[in-house]
């Protein structure tokens, strides 16, 4: 009876366990939808985000010169453009201010801040 009982509570510590690591978010994980590229009118992936799966000449009002956070969660494959180009000015013109890997993350950048307009998909940096 005693010996069951041990056993009861170390399953039941082991399940907690187990639970509270499966329930965990991976840290510092952005939260830009899978396929896509996000940015955040502010750092740490905070304040207002714009997502696209493809390219933008022309950003939204509130998130052209105000990106501050960026996250590329792009599709990697033979052939994909999956790296992502950021530039100071409209139609891909301009300083390149950033560029993502596919996968990174990026929560603040003091060139890249508060500059982009417009961005592509690419084969590389
Ligand atoms: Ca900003
Ligand atoms: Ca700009």
């Amino acid at each position: 009876m005693i010996k069951s009982r041990l056993f009861s509570a170390v399953a039941a510590a082991i399940i907690a366990l187990t639970g509270a690591l499966v329930s965990a978010a991976p840290a510092g994980a952005a939260d830009c939808p899978s396929g896509q590229f996000c940015a955040w009118e502010h750092s740490d992936f905070q304040g207002q985000r714009a997502n696209w799966h493809g390219d933008d000449g022309w950003w939204e009002g509130y998130i052209a010169d105000a990106d501050s956070s960026w996250a590329n969660h792009g599709i990697e494959g033979p052939g994909i453009p999956s790296y992502v180009q950021v530039f100071d000015s409209a139609w891909q013109g301009g300083d390149m201010t950033l560029c993502l890997a596919p996968g990174q993350e990026v929560n603040w950048n003091g060139v890249a801040n508060d500059r982009g307009d417009s961005h592509r998909w690419a084969m590389g940096c």
